[in-house]
Order: structure tokens, then sequence, then C-alpha cells
């Protein structure tokens, strides 16, 4: 071998050798410690000084903003944890009318005591002004809630406004008004056009060869007696012998109830077969103006009337009513329960519907024993 043949191959394979001691990692001599890296990426520990360098600081993840819901404009300030204790409730009442309206007092008086509601209570005498005034009053007092049944149902709108801009809830209570909806959060009471109907039905089975029947008709322009008075219509109309000979208002008292009785005497005398009265309270006094008229109420002239009170019981036992369709006036439970959901910012139903069911004289002085108004 020549010489610089050998030269040759030798300094190859130093050349090859330094080319493998260089590029692999195995080869590299790692200080130790080993150094952190970036500066010693070939060292094992490197590696797993890097697996174990400690996690950054997690950031704080962004707090959650708490959703705070929005309360209605009716939700009183104590909302959402408002308790029976602390609710301040006015109650603009039509008056005392009938007996009807003196137990729905009653239930509303005596409720608010028992669960400890600080309750305003106002009797308007029958008066739509002396209730405008009423609201007006309570607005000023800042109440929680305002339950309003009233008188009539047009002409509310003015001051169910100031109620509404002042964020009180109204609750209709008993008596629908004829209001846009927003202006109202719920109506409990009855469905006055069903008690009509209910009442057209028994006036049917009470005339089964027809007959004339007069009618003594509630407070004019009020709900029950514009739907009392078209639920009665509506249930006779399949009955073309039954003929409404009077229609009169009575203002759902005793003592009207038995004037205008008088009255359709005196102008119909014995024609008249049957009374319709939109209250038993116009019923009673019917009965009196027929007795003295020398006719047998319940007989003679048969009767159907509404609201179920105790006074009609009595006198269905005494054989002068034949029936009375019950309209329920004990609506205080029901009144604060959804005065308490509406302060606490709840959502009620449109209406809150009460029982009714329709009583006999068969029954009736079983009944009247039980008999809570
Ligand atoms: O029938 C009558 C009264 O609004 C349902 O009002 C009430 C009526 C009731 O005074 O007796």
């Amino acid at each position: 071998m020549k010489l610089s043949k050998v030269l040759y191959l030798t300094v190859m394979l130093v050349l090859v050798l330094g080319a493998v001691s260089c590029g692999a990692p195995a080869a590299v001599e790692c200080p130790d410690p080993c150094p952190p890296c970036p500066e010693c990426p070939q060292c094992p520990d490197c590696v797993c000084a890097e697996a174990a360098a400690p996690a950054p600081a997690p950031t704080e993840a962004p707090e959650e903003e708490e959703e705070v819901a929005e309360l209605p404009y009716y939700a009183a300030d104590c909302a959402p944890n408002c308790t029976y204790e602390d609710l301040k409730v006015g109650y603009a009442q039509i008056g005392a009318e009938s007996e009807w309206r003196n137990a729905n007092t009653s239930s509303i008086k005596e409720t608010a005591e028992q669960l400890g509601v600080d309750l305003l209570f106002s009797d308007a005498q029958q008066k739509q002004e002396n209730q405008i005034k009423a609201i007006r009053t309570f607005i000023a007092e800042g109440v929680d809630v305002i339950g309003h049944p009233p008188v009539v149902e047009t002409g509310w709108e003015t001051v169910y406004q100031e109620a509404y801009d002042a964020g009180i809830p109204i609750i209709l209570v008993d008596r629908r008004a004829d209001v846009p909806e927003e202006l109202y959060v719920s109506y409990i009471g009855s469905d006055f056009v069903e008690e009509g109907r209910k009442a057209g039905r028994e006036m049917a089975k009470l005339l089964p060869e027809g007959g004339n029947v007069v009618e003594l008709v509630g407070t004019v322009g009020s709900a029950p007696a514009n739907d009392r008075a078209k639920g009665f219509r509506e249930a006779i109309e399949e009955y073309p012998d039954i003929v409404i000979l009077d229609s009169q208002s009575g203002d759902f008292t005793r003592a009207l109830g038995k004037e205008v009785m008088e009255a359709f005497l005196k102008k119909h005398g014995d024609a008249i077969d049957a009374l319709y009265a939109h209250n038993d309270d116009m019923g009673i006094g019917a009965i009196q103006a027929i007795a003295e008229y020398g006719l047998d109420p319940g007989e003679d002239i048969k009767i159907v009337s509404i609201d179920a009170v105790r006074g009609a019981f009595q006198a269905m036992v005494d054989g002068d009513l034949n029936v009375t369709v019950e309209c329920n006036p004990l609506l205080g439970p029901q009144f604060y329960e959804m005065a308490l959901k509406t302060a606490n910012g709840e959502e009620l139903p449109r209406w809150v519907p009460s029982e009714e069911s329709i009583y006999y004289p068969d029954n009736a002085a079983e009944i009247i024993e039980t008999r809570k108004y």
C-alpha cells in the first residue's frame, strides 16, 4: 500500500469517528448536576426536570358573573325572600251591600290577622270614586300589593296605571275590570257567566212548560251583573217558551230587591211565573214583597238566585227559595297566597278560579249548620 493511500485511509477513519462522537447524544458528557433546559437538551435529567417542572401558576379563572335575575316591576323590596309578616297590603273593598260582601270582608280581615299581614282596609260604600281614592292612598302609603274588587268594570285605567308606575301590583279579587292585561297581575274569583248559565238551566227545570221570568239585576255595569245576565240568556235560549218579562237593577241589596219586586208585581201581577235574582240578598228582599203581595214565594213564583249565603239556606228551609247557585266569597287565603308570590316577584296565573256548586231545599237544613257564610 502506498504511503499516501495509508494516510488517506487514516484521515478518513478519524473523520468518521469524529462525526459519530459529535452527533450521538450518548457520547455527550452531561455535567452533574444537569443544568436546566435548554442548555443541555441531551441530558436525560433535563427531560425529567422538564417534566417535573412546576406547572405554571394557574391564571385565575375569570370570576363567573353571578346572574342576577332581573326582578319584575311588581317585586317588593324584600323579594325574593318576603314572608307574610313583611307584607303591607291594601284592600279597596266595595262596601257592605250583601251577606256575600260581608263574608268577603271577614275573610280578608281574619286571614290577614292569622298570617300577620299588615292590612290597610277601605270600604267605598259602593262608590267608584271612593275606591279610586282608596287606591291612591294605598299608593302614597307604599303598600306592596293592592287587592281590588272593582265595583264596576270600566273606568280604572288611570288609577291602575298610577299603581303600575309606582311599582305596586294590583290583584283583582272577586270582580274583573276592563283594562289592558298588563295593568293587573291576576284575577281571583268566579266565572260569573257560568253562574248565569247554571241559573238558566235550573230555571228551565222549574218551568217545564215555559213561563214569564222577571230579573233582578246586580249593580249596573259590574262584572257579575253583566255576566250573570249573559249566561242566563245563553242557557234559556234553548227554551223559547221561557220569556224574560222585565229586568231591572236592585243594586245587589235586599232593600232595593224588595222595592223593585214590588214594582214588578204592581206592573205584571199574576203574569209573573218566576224570578231570577243576581244575588240572594235581592232574592230575599223580593220574597218579602211577594208574600206581602199575597202570593206564595217558591210556589206561585219560582225563585233562583246566586251566592248560596246562609240567608238563602234559611229561605230554602222555609220553602221560599227554590235554588241557589254558589259564589264563593272566602277568598282571603287565596288572595294572600297570591300577594306573597307577587311580592316575591313570581308570575301568577292570569285567573285563579273559585270552586262552586248548586244547592236545593232538600238538604238545606243539614247544610245550613256547616255553612261558613
Ligand atoms: O254576588 C253579590 C255582591 O261580586 C260576586 O257582589 C260579587 C257579588 C255578589 O254583593 O252578593
